[in-house]
């Protein structure tokens, strides 16, 4: 094989179409604001926040000079048995901002093993609580969860699970929350609160007492943006409290403010017993993501072991490392000192309208947005998600970045976009879907 330092062909690439992209391939040099600049020296409009990670849009100066000054003063530290000021700090940020009573914090560095921490999290508090015998896990159809092991049990993505079977046992799904009746309409669908009854026939079936917990995200989002019924996620904290069982918030993409809120619990008023979260709190300048809990939790695993031993056998060489705190920090302290939650909030009423204009398109299926998060849906042309991988690319070359999954481009604008950047974005969506 070739060695040369332009040969793309040893990068095995994530979630890629590795042959297609080597053959035409869009390299992203440079990144500055709601841009990007492609190897052709084209201008990109960042329509989906990278992948829904970078809220204060790309090159924050503040987040490089905080994370270049960590790395030469305290560049490591050994997270198990040893602490640096920067973990202890942004956990506190992170806990004023999660609702009552969630205060406590573990760092991973991914979303995907903010999942897998959660699973673990769960089998711990049942069993110091003496209910080890609660083995399973309730999820839903559509569902993402990351892509290791625990996630993919969880998934509800055929092409994320088919070929991957060997996964954790004992999941069952509830159906998802998308319904032909709800199609373009904005904000919380209000019909569809009875689809939160499967999890109670889930609970007649199995016994509610054999359920360790139940894992939604609250807006589900890499399947294209379902937002949940009225009355649905309120259904559902209900049934959990009537048997026992934990209720995990997958708040990966929802957290950080993409609702108008700090987090979906905050914009639907129901609290969870867990909150994961990943991609905007380091602005996704550092890998990072946390796993909060109530402090219940965090009680019931600490105290079911002795005072001088370790409580929970779990964590990653890189948890809470100095320069994703230091990055995560600075993140935190910028959303705060710039209301931008609140921001997000009142731009996402003028994005929610914006791409609702999309509607009168024929090649759509659906239209859906909360807060500065949507999704437009296109009619499958051919296999499934084939025409949403062709609009992606088409769209790129026509200077927007939007992340299809399947046949749905997820659109999460930047909370420092102007509404002239949303309108570039309408309008670029509009000159590229009107082409099919
Ligand atoms: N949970 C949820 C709800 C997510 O959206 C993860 C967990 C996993 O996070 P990590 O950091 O391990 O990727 C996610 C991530 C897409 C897309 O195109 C979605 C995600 C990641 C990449 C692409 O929809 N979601
Ligand atoms: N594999 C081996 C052989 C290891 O020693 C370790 C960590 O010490 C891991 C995997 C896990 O790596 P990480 O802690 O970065 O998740």
């Amino acid at each position: 094989m070739e060695f040369t330092t332009n040969s793309l062909e040893q990068h095995w690439m994530p979630f890629t179409a590795n042959r297609d992209f080597k053959a035409n391939p869009r390299i992203v040099v440079k990144a500055e604001g709601m841009y990007f600049i492609d190897h052709k020296g084209g201008t990109v409009l960042d329509g989906s926040s990278g992948l829904f990670c970078v809220p204060l849009g790309h090159g924050r100066p503040e987040i490089a000079e905080a994370v270049h000054e960590q790395l030469l003063t305290n560049d490591y530290t050994p997270p198990f048995q040893l602490g640096h000021p920067g973990s202890f700090e942004l956990a506190s940020k992170v806990a004023r901002i999660t609702p009552e009573p969630i205060n406590h914090v573990f760092f991973v560095n991914s979303g995907s093993e903010s999942i897998d921490t959660a699973l673990k999290m769960a089998m711990a508090y049942h069993r110091a609580k003496g209910e080890g015998h609660r083995t399973r896990f309730v999820s839903r159809e559509r569902a993402y969860h990351g892509v290791n092991m625990g996630g993919v049990s969880l998934a509800g993505m055929v092409k994320n699970r088919e070929t991957f079977t060997s996964v954790i046992p004992n999941v069952v799904t509830m159906r998802h929350t998308w319904m032909e009746e709800n199609a373009f309409q904005p904000g919380q669908p209000t019909r569809g609160v009875e689809l939160a009854e499967d999890l109670a026939r889930h609970c007649e079936t199995y016994g509610g007492s054999t359920i360790a917990a139940v894992f939604v995200e609250p807006i589900a989002g890499s399947t294209g943006c379902l937002v949940p019924p009225v009355g649905y996620l309120e259904r559902i904290r209900e049934i959990c409290d009537q048997h026992g069982i934990l209720l995990v918030f997958d708040e990966v993409i929802t957290g950080f403010g993409r609702l108008g809120h700090a987090f979906a619990a905050d914009a639907f008023g129901v609290i969870p017993d867990i909150m994961t979260m990943a991609k905007a709190l380091t602005n996704g300048a550092q890998p990072m993501g946390a796993v909060a809990v109530k402090d219940e939790v965090y009680d019931t695993i600490t105290n079911a072991s002795p005072e001088s031993a370790i409580e929970f056998f779990h964590g990653y060489t890189y948890s809470g490392h100095p320069a994703a705190c230091a990055a995560g920090n600075v993140a935190q302290d910028l959303y705060q000192r710039d209301n931008l939650f609140e921001r997000a909030g009142k731009l996402g009423g003028y994005f929610g309208e914006a791409l609702h204009s999309l509607k009168d398109l024929e090649c759509l299926k659906d239209i859906r947005s909360y807060g500065l998060m949507g999704a437009i849906e296109v009619k499958p042309q051919g296999a499934p998600g084939a025409l949403g991988t062709q609009l992606q690319k088409d769209l790129f070359w026509n200077g927007l970045h939007v992340k299809f999954t399947g046949d749905s481009g997820i659109v999460a604008p930047p909370f420092v976009a102007e509404e002239s950047h949303i309108d570039e974005m309408i309008d670029k969506l509009r000159a590229t879907l009107s082409n099919i």
